[in-house]
C-alpha cells in the first residue's frame, strides 16, 4: 500500500477583502503549510499553492477535470450562472474538438497577420498618452488598448464594447463564492448578457474576423452551428479583461521598479520578457479550480471524488522552491515554466495574442517614455479571480 500523508488545515478565506487586496502573505502561509491544504471556510475544497502541485494537477486532466466547472461551484451539484463554456468548462473529447478550432484561429500564423495593426494601434495610443503627460494607467492605456484591438480582431462593432468589461467582471467573479462581489456583478450583468449573446451571431460579426472564422468552422463540419455562438462567447469572455489586467499589472510593476523600467527604456527589445515576468510576478488570473473525477491523491494526500482543488497560480509563480528571489520583479529573468497561462491541455489558447498585446504596448512605451513616475495612490478593483487595478495615476516623462 502507498503511504498516505496527513493534510494541513488552515482557517483562511482567499476571498476576504484583506486577502484580495494583498494576497501575498496568504500565499506564503498556504505554500508553507504543505503541498495541499484544506481551507476551513470551504468544506470539500483543498488548495495547492506550490508550483510542483499546481503544475501536476494541470497536467493530469483525466483525474482533475474541468467539466464540473473551474470555479468553486461544482456544476455536477449546482447549476452554473450561464450555459457551460464548450472549451473552458469541458473535458475530452468535447474539449479536443473545440480547442482544435480555437487554436487554429489563434495560431502563430494568425498572430503574424494581426501584428502590424496591433503595433500601429499601440503606437497611436502611446502618442496620445505621452501628449497627456499624466495619465491613468488603467483608463487611458490598459483598458483602451485591448478594448480596441481585440474586438476589432474578433469582428465586433464599436458600439457597446464597454459591455465586455461588465461581462468579464461577472465571468471572473462567478468562479468564487457567493459573496458581495458576486452579488454586485450578477446585478450588473443582467443588462449586458443580451448584448453579448447577440454579438455572437454571425450577422453581427465582420466577415473574416476571428468570430466569423468560428462560423466557417461550423460550415466545414468541425463543430455544429449550435456550438458556434458559444465559442464566440469564449472570445468575448476571455479576451479582454485578462489582457487589460495583464497590461495594467505590468505598468504597476514598471512604475514601482524604476531600475527595471530604465533597462526596458535602454533596450525596448526587453518588452516581451518584461511582460512575461509581469505575468509571473503579479498573475492576472490568480486562481482556478479543478474537480477530482475519482478518489485520488496529491503528494500522497488522499482526496475524495468531487473534491474541488483550488490551484493558486499566483502563489505557484512566487514559490521559492521554483524561483530564486521570487518576490523580485526582474525583467532579465526568463520565467519559463510560470503558470500564469495555466498549463496542460487547458493552457491559454489565446496566449500568443496576449503576448503580442503586451509586447507592442511595452515597446511603444519604452521608445517614447524615459521615466515613469507614480503620480498618486492607485486603487484596486476587487474580483474573486482577477488581480485588477481600478486606477493607476502615472506621469510619463518623454524621452
Ligand atoms: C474565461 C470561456 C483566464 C481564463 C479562465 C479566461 C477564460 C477562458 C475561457 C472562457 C472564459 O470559454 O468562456
Amino acid at each position: 500500500m502507498n503511504e498516505t500523508a496527513a493534510i494541513a488545515e488552515l482557517d483562511i478565506d482567499p476571498y476576504s477583502s484583506e486577502n484580495l487586496i494583498d494576497p501575498y502573505p496568504m500565499h506564503e502561509r498556504l505554500r508553507e503549510a504543505g503541498p495541499v491544504v484544506r481551507l476551513t471556510p470551504y468544506p470539500g475544497v483543498v488548495a495547492c499553492a506550490r508550483h510542483e502541485q499546481v503544475h501536476a494537477v494541470f497536467n493530469d486532466h483525466a483525474t482533475f477535470i474541468s467539466g464540473a466547472g473551474v470555479g468553486l461551484t461544482n456544476f455536477n451539484l449546482e447549476k452554473p450562472f450561464r450555459p457551460k463554456s464548450l472549451i473552458l468548462e469541458a473535458d475530452p473529447p468535447l474539449h479536443t474538438q473545440t480547442r482544435a478550432v480555437l487554436s487554429r484561429i489563434l495560431s502563430p500564423k494568425a498572430v503574424m497577420q494581426i501584428r502590424a495593426t496591433f503595433t500601429a494601434e499601440a503606437e497611436a495610443l502611446l502618442d496620445r498618452c505621452v501628449d497627456k503627460g499624466t495619465i491613468c494607467g488603467i483608463h487611458d492605456l490598459a483598458q483602451l488598448y485591448p478594448l480596441k484591438v481585440f474586438p476589432d480582431a474578433v469582428g465586433v462593432e464599436e458600439d457597446g464594447r464597454e459591455n465586455l468589461l461588465v461581462y468579464g467582471d461577472m465571468v471572473f467573479n462567478s468562479m468564487g463564492p457567493r459573496n458581495e462581489l458576486l452579488a454586485r456583478a450578477t446585478q450588473r450583468v443582467e443588462a449586458v448578457t443580451g448584448w453579448i449573446m447577440e454579438h455572437c451571431r454571425r450577422e453581427h460579426l465582420r466577415p473574416g474576423g476571428f468570430g466569423d472564422q468560428i462560423w466557417q468552422a461550423a460550415d466545414a463540419g468541425e463543430i455544429t452551428h449550435e456550438q458556434a455562438p458559444m465559442l464566440v462567447r469564449s472570445f468575448l469572455s476571455a479576451g479582454v479583461d485578462t489582457t487589460i489586467n495583464g497590461i495594467g499589472n505590468v505598468l504597476y510593476a514598471l512604475a514601482h521598479h524604476p531600475e527595471q523600467y530604465a533597462k526596458l527604456h535602454a533596450d525596448p527589445t526587453l518588452a516581451r520578457p518584461a511582460f512575461e515576468e509581469g505575468l509571473r510576478w503579479e498573475s492576472t488570473a490568480q486562481t482556478f479550480y479543478r474537480t477530482a473525477a475519482r478518489d485520488c491523491e496529491i503528494a500522497g494526500v488522499p482526496l475524495a471524488a468531487n473534491t474541488k482543488v483550488l490551484c493558486m497560480l499566483a502563489a505557484a509563480n512566487r514559490d521559492p522552491r521554483k524561483w530564486p528571489n521570487p518576490d523580485r520583479y526582474d525583467i532579465e529573468r526568463r520565467p519559463s515554466g510560470h503558470v500564469a497561462f495555466g498549463a496542460g491541455i487547458h493552457g491559454c489558447v489565446g496566449q500568443a495574442v496576449a503576448r503580442l498585446e503586451g509586447e507592442v504596448v511595452l515597446t511603444a512605451l519604452a521608445k517614447r517614455v524615459k521615466r515613469i513616475e507614480v503620480a498618486g495612490p492607485h486603487t484596486r478593483r476587487l474580483n474573486n479571480t482577477l488581480r485588477a487595478l481600478d486606477t493607476l495615476p502615472l506621469r510619463l516623462i518623454p524621452a
